[in-house]
């Protein structure tokens, strides 16, 4: 006996109101937002005072540090250091802190990328 056309229909596998269409959901890996430490010139706070600071808090060797604080002393400013909000909040607070025991004007900020 020939099937009804509705009959029919609802036979097909896959299609019946039982089936989910199968999305595969790809993996999206969240990056943190990274953050620049930036350091500011200032008139007063001696250049070797800047440079001491960037070996001590941003790893940096004594040429690197050295360029670091001409292109401040020259420009304004400069990025020392990209980092996570946490640690750049961390280094900026240890800067200050540091400045201001020492009694240097200098200034250290952040901004997000
Ligand atoms: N301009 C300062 C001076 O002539 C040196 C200096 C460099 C200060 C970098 C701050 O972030 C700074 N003594």
């Amino acid at each position: 006996m020939p099937l009804h056309p509705v009959m029919m229909s609802e036979q097909v596998p896959g299609n019946g109101p039982e089936t989910s269409i199968m999305t595969k959901a790809k993996p999206r890996t969240q990056r943190p937002p990274l953050y620049k430490v930036l350091l500011l010139n200032d008139d007063y706070t001696p250049m070797e005072f800047v440079v001491h600071i960037l070996e001590r808090f941003f790893g940096l060797n004594h040429a690197q540090a050295f360029e670091i604080m001409l292109t401040v002393h020259k420009k304004g400013l400069a990025v020392v250091g990209v980092f996570s909000f946490e640690v750049a909040e961390t280094k900026v607070a240890q800067v200050m802190d540091f400045a201001r025991r020492h009694q240097h004007p200098l200034q250290c900020t952040m901004e997000k990328e």
